[in-house]
């Protein structure tokens, strides 16, 4: 039986903004007070996941959140009638408002943490939704997202979906952002690898000074827990706390992994030698190809600007893969050149395939923070919602969606517009009719 893997885009949510939310991420912070597509935002995320399934790749897509988030709005506080809320709020915490209006939900590498069947005990699909709790306007997440895995990844004979880790420092989760896996073929058991970037009950060992840790050891851990991997096919690895302090908020911004394929940066990890020599002898007799990108070529900065490293690498054979990388990767010099070095190298990784996702990246979320991936089995694949898999079908009437319900420009300021609650639920109400999800959202019940 063959094995595929999917990549599940999140579809950009119509209330996308600059708000500069995110402390340790550069993007969002130099671009906090801009003014944002959403309609262009969801319709390059679009084009992207079209064309890796015009590429012949398995592509799905994962439904927006709904915002504002007048749960939360409420249990801080505010009361009334929803446009009265939205008021009260704007003028007394704009900040809060704008975190309870975020569209942040569109990087679904930050939903959950994924193990195809071949690498768990029992054999089931497991999945653990990330409880995001590093940063206010993200921790708002995990309970929808929960709701919307299950609309998408319906079967529970076939998909175990966990409860998210207690929502505390400690157990700081981010996802798949920070977990990738190797394997020969998608279907045999793989090397699951979780990077961390701190201890959560260690205050002894090395941590970022400048800028927040989001994952935590402790969050990883549990999580390979919850999913019933063999411990001789798993591997932690600490993220280099000096590149956290860099901007690299996430190890997906500094290294990625497909297959038997591992690209990184030569500063991404605490003492990497010792954890390539594991991942090798993990990954068994085959070879794994390590190919680590040396500081003097590609620098830091050049990786945090352009997002090198937040490439999605995509089987093309079973021999040959492609590099996905964001446009800006083409108008960095020094990456640019690397990247054409790449191709050349004897290695798997023969194409370089560059998209324009400029939207997400303003908010520094590149090729790779747009997508979830999961390995599925052609019988796996009878439990998934057939409406979420992309399709040209879907992909019409998606685009047709975004254009009808859609605003061009989004200030910061624009998010105390009253009127822009009813958009969103009459956007979303038909999305859910669409994608036959169910009545997913709150307004919905
Ligand atoms: O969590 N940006 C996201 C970007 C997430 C990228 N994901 C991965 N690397 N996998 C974040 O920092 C910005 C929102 C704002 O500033 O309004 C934001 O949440």
């Amino acid at each position: 039986m063959n094995t595929y893997e999917f990549n599940f885009d999140g579809l950009v949510g119509p209330t996308h903004n600059y708000a500069g939310l995110s402390a340790g991420n550069v993007a969002s912070m130099k671009n906090a007070g801009d003014i944002s597509s959403p309609k262009k935002a969801a319709k390059q995320g679009l084009a992207k996941a079209k064309a890796l399934s015009d590429m012949g790749l398995k592509q799905g897509i994962l439904a927006p959140h709904a915002r504002p988030d007048f749960t939360l709005l409420k249990r801080l506080g505010f009361t009334g009638t929803e446009k009265e809320i939205v008021e009260k709020a704007a003028k007394a915490a704009p900040e809060i408002l704008a975190a309870c209006y975020s569209a942040s939900a569109m990087w679904t590498a930050n939903a959950a943490t994924i193990s195809p069947s071949a690498d768990t005990a029992d054999g089931k699909i497991h999945m653990t939704p990330a409880n995001l709790n590093n940063k206010f306007h993200r921790s708002i997440e995990p309970s929808l997202t929960a709701n919307i895995l299950k609309a998408t990844f319906k079967d529970q004979n076939i998909f175990t979906h966990h409860q998210f880790l207690p929502e505390v420092n400690h157990f700081g989760d981010e996802g798949a952002a920070n977990h990738t896996r190797f394997c020969q073929n998608y279907g045999d058991k793989g090397v699951e690898f979780f990077v961390f970037g701190k201890y959560g009950f260690r205050h002894d060992m090395p941590a970022p000074r400048r800028f927040p840790a989001r994952q935590t050891y402790e969050a990883s851990a549990a999580v390979a827990r919850l999913h019933g991997l063999d411990e001789s096919k798993t591997v932690f690895a600490q993220q280099n706390p000096d590149v956290i302090d860099a901007g690299v908020f996430h190890n997906d911004v500094i290294s990625v992994g497909n297959k038997n394929v591992y690209f990184y940066h030569e500063t991404a990890l605490v003492n990497s030698d010792n954890v390539i020599s594991e991942l090798k002898e993990k990954f068994g007799q085959e070879i794994l190809h390590c190919i680590k990108v040396p500081l003097q070529k590609v620098s830091v900065k050049d990786s945090v600007e352009s997002y090198l490293f937040n490439s999605q690498l995509v089987s093309l054979t079973n021999e040959t893969m492609a590099i996905v990388v964001p446009e800006e990767c083409r108008t960095n010099k020094n990456v640019w050149n690397y990247l054409q070095e790449l191709t050349t190298l004897g290695t798997p990784v023969t194409e370089v395939k560059v998209y324009d996702v400029k939207e997400s990246m303003k908010n520094g979320g590149g090729p790779a923070c747009l997508r979830l991936r999961v390995a599925l089995n052609e019988s796996e694949i009878k439990g998934v919602n057939p409406n979420t898999i992309l399709t040209d079908d879907l992909f019409n009437k998606l685009n047709t969606w975004v254009d009808k319900h859609y605003r061009d420009q989004i200030h910061p300021d624009d998010l105390r517009d009253p009127s822009l609650v009813d958009e969103v639920k009459v956007a979303l109400d038909e999305l859910t009719q669409i994608m036959q999800l169910g009545s997913v959202y709150d307004f919905q019940k």
